[in-house]
């Protein structure tokens, strides 16, 4: 039986279109979810939208329209975005779907009834565009330390999660799990900031607002929003009603989200599922921001353009690759239309589309299109075929620690050095002379198989580049088995006339 993963991105608020930053994260949880697919695991990818709160309460209304019709209408465009990027969820999750309604309430109740939730009073600083609540202490110049906005008091009789009582075993499972939370940093933050402080009860009800999930046996109360929405990565698989996804897939392998909604998910989550009584997630990797001229993207500040403009202006795998590669994963970066384009021209015009198309059209001229091995190897093919062999373990490597524009880096030095190769054995030399035919057939050989094992590991970064790139092969050897040893090109087969992979992208400066 196949091993299993679980990986989520965050549910997305809709309460505008999406933005470069949602579609990082996305990004980056395809490539993951696509790259343990090609390994061989059984991979469940989830992701969705998390529709409740005042903040979709209030732009649905200065809308004109209800919650519900402001929501659909940006889970459509939602979806289209995640097709043009080809993001290959296993499951697209809503809030407002009745089987998350009816388990969250069930979630609700069952810690009401055995006495981890409890009735009370709350007052507090509440930052409505983050829906957080904050501590006085915790503020910056006495504004959200998330947002910088205005913060208000709210006074309201509410239901109260017993957090305080997890504290211990929360900081216990930190210490037996290591890798819990990565990267190391936003480990010691949650510490240092939260935990050790002292964590206290969590108000999980509002009453100052309607757009949310009742506490059915206390209608005037809704769900907290992030009570509702952290439940969604175990309602989807059954929870509490049916226990077969449940048993399949959860605990989660691994929750990727930014670094801002770390705590809701390293804190609030884990001592949820304890009062629950489930395993928790292997893992939460809190990625950094995408900022705009070293700002953060926000869909309240509208500083950003439809990613479809870039996908349509660069096509789909140069947004993809540009989001992959560019920023150290884990770290911020910023974003910009410049570096992407210098991006897509260097690696994927300049050292892979030139390489593919070079080689293919070389194959054709001087063997119609037909890959032969003689094996009339020389020294200097020693360093390319070691380096193209041990490949797929360096990448194995670094995307199992997560280090994923390290593995794409892996690859484009194997692609550079497929360049070095071609001008240092200058193919063209040795088909001026007869003699060097089987020489001639072998330097291409090792080029043609080095693309696809290349091709091979690219497709969970750049599937439709991969895909083109195979098809241009013509080779059956597509799996990940087919990686084992270098040679299981096919000699027998026709390779397909070449294609531009990606045109260079002329600026106007
Ligand atoms: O927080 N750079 O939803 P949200 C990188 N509904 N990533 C970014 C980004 C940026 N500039 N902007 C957004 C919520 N993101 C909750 C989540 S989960 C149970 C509930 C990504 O619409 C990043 O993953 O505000 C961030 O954590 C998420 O979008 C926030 O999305």
């Amino acid at each position: 039986m196949k091993e299993k993963f679980y990986i989520s991105t965050p549910i997305y608020y809709p309460s505008a279109n999406f933005h470069i930053g949602h579609c990082y994260t996305t990004i980056i949880a395809d490539a993951i979810a696509r790259y343990k697919r090609l390994t061989g695991y059984d991979v469940y990818f989830q992701t969705g939208t998390d529709e409740h709160g005042e903040k979709i309460e209030k732009k649905a209304h200065e809308a004109g329209v209800t919650p519900q019709e402001y929501v659909d209408k940006i889970i459509e465009d939602a979806k289209d975005l995640w097709k043009s990027l080809n993001i290959s969820y296993d499951y697209f999750m809503r809030t407002t779907d009745d089987y998350h309604v009816r388990r969250v309430q069930k979630i609700f109740k069952k810690l009401y009834e055995q006495g981890d939730i409890y009735k009370g009073e709350y007052k507090g600083l509440y930052c409505i565009p983050c829906e957080s609540f904050w501590t006085e202490s915790q503020l910056v110049d006495g504004k959200c330390p998330d947002c910088g906005r205005e913060i208000k008091m709210v006074s309201e009789e509410a239901y109260f999660f017993k957090l305080s009582k997890y504290q211990d075993r929360l900081v216990k499972y930190y210490n037996e799990h290591p890798d819990f939370i990565l990267p190391l940093s936003r480990k010691n933050e949650m510490l240092n900031n939260f935990i050790n402080p002292g964590l206290e009860d969590l108000c999980v009800s509002r009453t100052s607002f309607k757009w949310g999930i009742p506490v059915d046996f206390d209608p005037d109360h809704v769900v907290y929003v992030w009570v509702d929405a952290l439940s969604n990565y175990i309602t989807t698989l059954g929870y509490p009603e049916d226990d077969t996804l449940m048993k399949k897939y959860w605990p989660a392998d691994l929750h990727l989200v930014g670094k801002e909604i770390v705590r809701f998910h390293t804190i609030i989550w884990p001592c949820l599922l304890m009062a629950l009584d489930l395993p928790l997630p292997k893992q939460v990797f809190g990625h950094g921001w995408l900022k705009i001229d070293g700002g953060k993207i926000s869909k309240s500040l509208g500083n950003y353009k439809d990613p479809r403009e870039y996908i349509n202006a660069y096509g789909v795998d140069a947004v993809r690759y540009y989001a992959l590669r560019e920023v150290p994963f884990g770290s911020d970066g910023n974003f910009s239309e410049e570096a992407l384009i210098a991006r897509t021209n260097s690696d994927l015009a300049n050292t892979l589309g030139n390489l593919v198309n070079r080689t293919i059209s070389m194959s054709y001229k001087y063997f119609d299109g037909k890959p032969v091995n003689p094996k009339v190897l020389e020294e200097i093919d020693d360093e390319l075929i070691h380096a193209v062999s041990n490949l797929k373990d360096i990448v194995e490597e670094k995307m199992n620690g997560l280090k994923v524009n390290e593995a794409i880096e892996e690859i484009m030095e194997v692609l550079r050095k497929c360049n070095k190769y071609i001008d240092e054995t200058t193919p063209w030399t040795l088909a001026k002379d007869e003699s060097k035919k089987d020489r001639l057939a072998t330097v291409l050989y090792n080029l043609l198989e080095s693309i696809r094992i290349c091709a091979i590991l690219l497709s969970p970064f750049i599937p439709e580049t991969s895909e083109k790139i195979l098809t241009q092969l013509n080779t059956k050897q597509t799996d990940y088995d087919s990686l084992e040893y270098f040679g299981k090109l096919e000699q027998d087969i026709t390779l397909n006339e070449p294609q531009i992979l990606f045109n260079r992208i002329e600026t106007k400066c």
